[in-house]
């Protein structure tokens, strides 16, 4: 069997990290998977949550359509909460915030599965990493319109705690994220950016995928 995934592979996968329900899109949230994809996402995560989101067969539906031009893509496909969908789906890795069920627990149901945990402090970071956690979405860095039950902004200075504190996992900051901030984050710490309005509320996708993506490379490339 193999073990769990290398976590300098997740730390890559976490460049350019889409966050999505159908709630978020202005499209058709399939179109707008394959524009992300063509840009070069690197992990995608369903998160069908908040007023009118899809639920029952519906919802199951665009899971699997979704994960589908994941796969094809060769992108991790993740899932919010929801270990039930996720071991029905088979997909790679479930993310769960500090108001779900333990990480140890999902730990335990999802087997080698990504585990992803939200940390706010950095005593729910050491927690979650010795629960198993693959890695850590850490925000909101920047004020959003995305999260109705978001913690308080946090700033970047939340990342370069942790770092000094020696956390060392793979970490995605979230939150507000625009092209214009991806540097602050990754100097800030953060091996990635996690997005959902930079990449949802525009027509230009494909764009805004390659933008993000290409500031946080060249960051990680020229520090
Ligand atoms: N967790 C913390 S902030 C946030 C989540 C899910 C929302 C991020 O969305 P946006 O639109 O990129 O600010
Ligand atoms: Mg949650």
């Amino acid at each position: 069997m193999s073990g769990r995934m290398l976590s300098e592979v997740v730390r890559r996968q976490l460049q350019m990290y889409l966050v999505l329900g159908s709630v978020n899109c202005l499209a058709e949230p399939g179109w707008v998977v394959q524009e992300a994809l063509a840009g070069g996402a690197t992990m995608v995560q369903f998160r069908e949550k908040g007023l009118g989101a899809l639920t029952g067969v519906p919802m199951f539906e665009l899971a699997c359509q979704l994960q589908e031009l994941c796969r094809h893509a060769g992108v991790p496909f993740i899932i919010n909460d929801d270990v039930e969908l996720a071991l029905e789906l088979d997909a790679d890795g479930v993310h769960i915030g500090q108001d779900d069920e333990s990480a140890e627990s999902v730990r335990e149901r999802i087997g080698n599965r990504i585990l992803g945990v939200s940390a706010h402090t950095i005593e729910e970071a050491r927690r979650a990493i010795l629960q198993g956690a693959d890695y850590l979405g850490v925000g909101p860095i920047y004020p959003t319109i995305s999260k109705d039950d978001a913690h308080a902004v946090q700033g970047p200075a939340i990342l370069y705690e942790m770092r000094k504190a020696g956390i060392d996992v793979p970490i995605v900051g979230i939150g507000g994220i625009t092209v214009d901030r991806v540097e602050e984050v990754a100097r800030a710490g953060a091996d990635g950016v996690a997005v959902i309005s930079a990449v949802t509320q525009t027509e230009q996708v494909r764009g805004a995928v390659k933008e993000l993506k290409k500031n946080m490379v060249s960051f990680l490339n020229d520090p």
